[in-house]
């Protein structure tokens, strides 16, 4: 008895070390397997992606382009939700993805109000890339989308280039009336439409903005349909289901559409078919979000607050050639890269660092730069543009004085097939097609949030507040920009109001005898001062303190750039609040200018990140500041 039961323990003992061997064996041989198995990948992160919804077919192709993208890089994986259209459905789905312990979250939001608090959270834990629709603020490491007004305003114009009669009617068929994207169209649209008299817009509005619903509407409409001239549909799906509706009505009216996807039955191809007369593209970013994924996550220098992308009208004559140009593989060369630079001038903190940046990163980029410095003269940057064109350089870069009378430089530019790209300052030309991208800040939203520090920190108890504005240069684009965009929040607090407003040309010494001579001619009643840039407030500062004012205190100041200057006045509670405005534009620049020789679309604006800063961050944050 005693035998066998110790036999039966022994035969069990060898089977469990038996089993033990084989299992390691596989264990091993099958890591081995797993190894050589080309599916096998060594994931290093993971990025979610939360999708508003999966039913519209742009957001389907936004999707597509997503993957697509993702599958060129072998130690990625995605995770990717539907919230159907329904805000609390997304805030689950966003948190789901942040126990699956994601990396990076790339977001288009299904309603901005909503999603903007949750957004706001992940961001402070994770690198956050919001697609689409923006949310409100900045609490975002990317934003990536189209201009929607812009689009609309393309379409304007090609619906101009249809209308061969002085009087005619535009049948416009819309989205849906909370679509945002919708109504920019509409308004970018009109405001082309209204430049010419005589143009009758009919508005029709198809709230699902799908091919099916649009078709019976053109139906519905009947008899009106005799008087339209040109049809311009919201998207190419609406424009499809606008031309099956013809077909039935044996009616000929030409169609512009939205999207300019390829493949069957989308855009591009109704376009090659002639089913409708054009189509604006409105890329989708899903490629762009992946790519600057991996640029955050690989701390990148160089990434930027927002990229705005770029759309092109296409119609009959430029279908081919655009189709084309999607195809072009990526030019790999190893010569050096020769960039005409025409910087502006040395008028402020702001501008020398700019320079620095920007000489710097051309040599850590391996550029070539040709640097030319234009002293505040217009016709110095068009010399030395000239001389960019002659030289036949790769690329020029324009940091422009002023926004205005740039066309026939730029012209020549062109038709030396020499790109052009805008640093800094924006300019005002009718035809986009001068300039490749401009990179920047965004000036509009620095006057507005100088003006609601203003409004929260400087409080009016039913008395008037003054305010002294320092404009820079006159025609300057962060001048224009920062101006409107201070007034437009202005405009809201009736209370405070601008009692006195110079130029003092973005320098000390202007800011400064600006305030000297209204000091000469008036009786001090100022709280505040609003000046364009630090350079500026720091000059009204010594006048004030020359005249035994107190700055900061007897009156408060607002400027824009966040120079170490400004820092310094902040911490001894001489200036009061200074928006962010970054001058270190060199790095990305340089990949700018590198993504364009390798033949890459760049989009249509690249935006800065920025932030506000306040006399309680001066002393904390002096040390690193880099300017
Ligand atoms: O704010 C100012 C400079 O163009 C953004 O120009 C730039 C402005 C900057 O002189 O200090």
């Amino acid at each position: 008895m005693m035998n066998k039961m110790f036999l039966k323990n022994r035969i069990l003992l060898r089977l469990i070390i038996l089993l033990i061997i084989s299992i390691l064996l596989l264990f091993f041989t099958g890591c081995e397997f797993y190894k050589e198995n080309k599916d096998y990948k060594k994931i290093d992160y993971v990025i979610g992606v939360s999708q508003a919804n999966m039913l519209e077919a742009w957001r389907l192709v936004s999707t597509k382009e997503i993957k697509e993208e993702a599958e060129k890089y072998t130690n990625i994986r995605l995770i990717i939700t539907d919230a159907t259209s329904n805000p609390e459905k997304q805030k689950k789905d966003i948190n789901k993805l942040l126990d699956y312990g994601i990396d990076l979250l790339i977001v288009s939001p299904c309603d901005v109000k909503e999603m903007t608090p949750v957004i706001r959270k992940v961001y402070h834990k994770i690198p956050v890339i919001v697609m689409d629709r923006a949310v409100e603020g900045f609490d975002y490491t990317l934003y990536i989308g189209p201009d929607n007004e812009q689009i609309g305003k393309q379409a304007g114009e090609s619906v101009l280039n249809l209308l061969t009669n002085r009087i005619s009617t535009v049948l416009e068929l819309c989205g849906s009336q909370n679509s945002k994207s919708s109504i920019d169209r509409s308004k970018g649209f009109q405001s082309i439409i209204s430049e010419q008299s005589g143009i009758d817009i009919l508005q029709y509005r198809i709230e699902t903005a799908t091919r099916d619903d649009t078709e019976d509407m053109v139906l519905e409409i009947g008899e009106q349909l005799n008087n339209v001239d040109v049809i311009f549909a919201h998207n190419d799906y609406m424009a499809r289901g606008a031309y099956l509706a013809l077909q039935q009505l044996g009616m000929e009216i030409p169609i512009i559409g939205i999207d300019g996807f390829t493949g069957e039955n989308n855009g591009i191809s109704m376009v090659q078919n002639k089913r409708i007369a054009g189509t604006i593209t409105c890329p989708t970013g899903g490629k762009e979000a992946i790519q600057f994924a991996m640029d955050i996550l690989n701390n990148v220098s160089g990434v930027p607050k927002q990229i705005i992308l770029r759309s092109h009208s296409i119609t009959e004559d430029n279908v081919d050639e655009y189709v084309e140009s999607l195809d072009q593989p990526l030019i790999v060369s190893d010569h050096i890269i020769d960039v005409g630079y025409s910087q502006l001038g040395t008028e402020s903190a702001w501008r020398l660092a700019n320079t620095a940046s920007i000489k710097e990163a051309a040599k850590d980029a391996g550029i070539n730069l040709i640097f030319e410095d234009a002293n505040q003269s217009q016709e110095k940057q068009v010399e030395a543009i000239r001389n960019f064109i002659k030289l036949k350089v790769d690329v020029i870069v324009i940091s422009p004085v002023v926004d205005y009378g740039w066309e026939t430089v730029l012209q020549e530019a062109k038709v030396a097939g020499i790109p052009v790209l805008l640093s800094d300052r924006k300019i005002n030309v009718e035809d986009d097609d001068l300039f490749v991208t401009f990179i920047g800040a965004e000036f509009l939203e620095e006057g507005r949030r100088a003006m609601h520090w203003i409004a929260d920190n400087v409080k009016s108890n039913n008395e008037s507040i003054n305010i002294i504005e320092l404009q820079g240069t006159t025609g300057a684009s962060p001048a224009i920009d920062r101006k409107k965009g201070f007034e437009e929040i202005l405009s809201q607090y009736p209370q405070y109001q601008i009692v006195y407003s110079e130029v003092g040309d973005f320098t000390y010494q202007g800011g400064k005898k600006i305030i000297e001579e209204y000091l000469q001619e008036n009786e001090w009643s100022i709280d505040v001062i609003f000046a364009h840039n630090d350079d500026m407030a720091l000059g009204a500062i010594e006048a004030l303190e020359e005249n035994g004012l107190m700055p900061g205190i007897d009156v408060k100041i607002v400027s824009v750039d966040g120079t170490k200057e400004a820092f310094k006045a902040m911490k001894e509670g001489k200036l009061n609040c200074s928006v962010e405005c970054s001058p270190l534009l060199g790095p990305q620049l340089m990949k700018a200018v590198k993504d364009l020789v390798s033949g890459k679309e760049l989009p249509l604006r690249i935006i800065t990140d920025e932030k506000v800063f306040t006399q309680k961050d001066a002393k904390g944050l002096m040390k690193s500041r880099k300017y």
